[in-house]
């Protein structure tokens, strides 16, 4: 199986969503996107910079754990957040961000996408994807500096190390046609925008 390209201007002509992923950063391999997003946000990157990459040398999971991001097999993607929102609502990021990637599959692959609480994403049984949030406050005002909103999702990958061989399964097993990953990254971006938007807003609470 040869799988498909991913590169900066694939992407470019792949999301036409109004403000998520305006700024790209693409890496053909990097330690972790969410730390990519850190660096960039320390640097005042906006509001919707999205890091994909290609391959991640430290993909990260919750609590110290790892995340196996082989060489172009996935979709390894972080978007920074700079939202109104109060801190204490940070986690319903996660969940949100949960329900859009199980539509954006749903849509694009026709698979029965199911979210395991709190942020993975499973179909038939096995983890597809799982979702990464981390924040930042501002001590200062106690307010939310931004947050990095991860996402891992296996697309071709068919050679799980031992110990994921029971837990995992990409989407291209479940698919009966080909995941174009710049496609699927494109409508997922959609599908974020418009849950992120139902979020409440500080002023309001
Ligand atoms: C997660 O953590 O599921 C969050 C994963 C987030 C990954 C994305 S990729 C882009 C961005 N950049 C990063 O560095 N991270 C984010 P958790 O719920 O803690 O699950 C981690 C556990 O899932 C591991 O301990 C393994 O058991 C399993 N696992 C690791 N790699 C996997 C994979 N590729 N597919 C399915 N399961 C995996």
């Amino acid at each position: 199986f040869l799988g498909d390209v991913l590169s900066q201007a694939e992407l470019e002509s792949s999301i036409d969503s109004e403000w998520a992923g305006k700024n790209i950063l693409y890496f053909d391999e990097t330690d972790s996107t969410n730390t990519e997003i850190k660096r960039a946000a320390e640097k005042d990157a906006l509001h919707g910079t999205l890091a994909v990459a290609d391959y991640q040398s430290m993909g990260k999971g919750r609590r110290g754990r790892s995340w196996a991001a082989p060489h172009g097999v996935g979709i390894w993607m972080s978007l920074l957040l700079r939202p109104e929102l109060p801190p204490t609502c940070a986690s319903m990021l996660t969940l949100v961000a949960a329900l859009a990637v199980a539509d954006g599959i749903r849509e694009v692959c026709d698979l029965e996408a199911k979210i395991k609480w709190p942020n993975d994403i499973v179909v038939n049984g096995k983890k597809v994807c799982g979702i990464l949030t981390e924040a930042s406050m501002n001590f200062e005002n106690g307010q939310l500096d931004y947050l990095v909103l991860g996402i891992g999702i296996n697309v071709t990958e068919c050679d799980f190390p031992p110990e994921l061989r029971d837990v995992a399964t990409s989407l291209s097993h479940h698919c009966t046609s080909s995941v174009d990953r710049s496609r699927l990254i494109g409508a997922l971006l959609n599908e974020l925008e418009a849950v992120i938007s139902t979020l409440p807003s500080r002023e309001f609470l």
